[in-house]
């Protein structure tokens, strides 16, 4: 059946089933919702755990006394109903002090106050047992070209993940970092917009073992990338730490749908590939319920961005399993891609006489590929055809 248990390790983020519905155009459609009723709300749904922006659960300036208040009951639920906080994240990108970034603001004073922000939540992060924390840096960037100079702001980004990373390790948290990319919106262009210029970035941090991604579907979708692909060589570089699952229709403003909603074939080759690969780490949504619906549609779509990852299982999992495919992927040569081009070596390569002056250009260029038959058995397992 398609009912989750905690097994299947599925989270959400306090901020999305907590979503209002407040919007640039438009108030919030909905009332606040508590997070000790969320983590309540969702362990009765299956999820595993739920993740938080501290202002999420400490809301922007409460005093101290309040503060562990606040903790402690929340730590209560999590308690009473087994929900883990596998992951936590700084909200640098909602007050107006960050309305030109936290950690490459042009203010000094600002980007300190952003590091100090983020250290007290990563204090809070280790306390409940998280393993990541998320970075995304939403008002880090510009809408015009004189605003940041782009290399000094990358230089001021990587100082800021230095000392975090000097924090950590001083404190013996078992704390990891995932970057999250996003190509725009809020600020008209965001720094480290994609996974590839996140993955590039993180090479030239102090620590770089302590630095992954955590890539959204919508966001590459947003950039017109396949969310798949970049998931991929996240993969490849050993750094898919933890990931945003929702649902983009194409290159417009972020949509935030339940998972399995927008591009569905993106979706399926995603869940191939999370599964296939083995990836441990935990099913994280990040979606927004629309907000024309009551807590009716929030908790349905909660629900159903669940269901629709374990229908998109079965669905991958039948597909490799198809002897039909099995001979397909044979057809097309992707066992053949899966073997080293010169194992023999540069020297047998170049004394190799079939390999050049014997090859026969032609007969390879005229051997089909057999790729649409491959991917209509794809369609056609998605589809539930047969
Ligand atoms: C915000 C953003 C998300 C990020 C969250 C983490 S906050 O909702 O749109 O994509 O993952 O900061
Ligand atoms: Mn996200
Ligand atoms: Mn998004």
């Amino acid at each position: 059946s398609y009912t989750p248990t905690p097994e299947d390790r599925f989270t959400f983020g306090l901020w999305t089933v907590g979503w209002t519905g407040i919007d640039p155009f438009g108030v919030a459609t909905r009332p606040a919702l508590d997070p000790v009723e969320s983590v309540e709300r969702l362990a009765e749904l299956g999820a595993y755990g739920v993740t938080f922006h501290d202002d999420d659960l400490i809301p922007f300036g409460t005093a101290d006394a309040e503060r562990d208040a606040i903790i402690k009951r929340f730590r209560a639920a999590l308690d009473a109903t087994g929900m883990k906080v596998p992951m936590a994240t700084t909200n640098l990108f909602t007050q107006p002090v960050f309305k030109d970034g936290g950690f490459t603001a042009n203010d000094r004073d600002v980007r300190r106050y952003a590091l100090r922000k983020t250290m007290r939540n990563i204090d809070l992060a280790a306390e409940l047992g998280a393993e990541t924390y998320v970075a995304w840096g939403g008002r880090e960037g510009a809408e015009s070209g004189g605003a940041k100079d782009v290399r000094h702001a990358l230089d001021r980004m990587k100082e800021a993940f230095d000392l975090l990373a000097e924090y950590v390790t001083e404190q013996g948290y078992g704390l990891r970092f995932a970057i999250e990319p996003k190509p725009n919106e809020p600020r008209g262009d965001i720094l480290l917009p994609t996974v590839g210029h996140a993955l590039a970035f993180i090479e030239r941090l102090e620590k770089p073992e302590l630095f992954g991604v955590n890539p959204e579907v919508g966001h590459e979708q947003m950039a017109g990338l396949n969310f798949p692909h970049g998931i991929a060589q996240a993969l490849w570089a050993g750094k898919l730490f933890h990931l945003d699952l929702n649902g983009q229709n194409g290159i417009k403003y972020d949509q935030d749908l339940r998972f399995g909603a927008g591009d569905l074939r993106q979706a399926f080759w995603l869940v191939d590939l999370l599964e296939t690969a083995g990836y441990a780490g935990p099913r994280h949504f990040d979606f927004k319920p629309v907000r024309t619906d009551g807590f009716d549609g929030v908790w349905e779509s909660a629900k159903n961005c669940m269901r629709n990852y374990l229908i998109l299982r079965e669905r991958a999992a039948a597909f490799r399993a198809d002897p039909e495919v099995q001979q397909a992927l044979r057809d097309s040569r992707l066992d053949e891609l899966a073997q080293p081009t010169a194992a023999d070596g540069l020297a047998a390569l170049r004394a190799d006489r079939t390999a050049y002056e014997e090859f026969d250009v032609s007969a390879a260029a005229g051997r089909s590929m057999a790729f649409e038959r491959l991917d209509q058995l794809a369609m056609e397992h998605l589809l539930a055809v047969g």
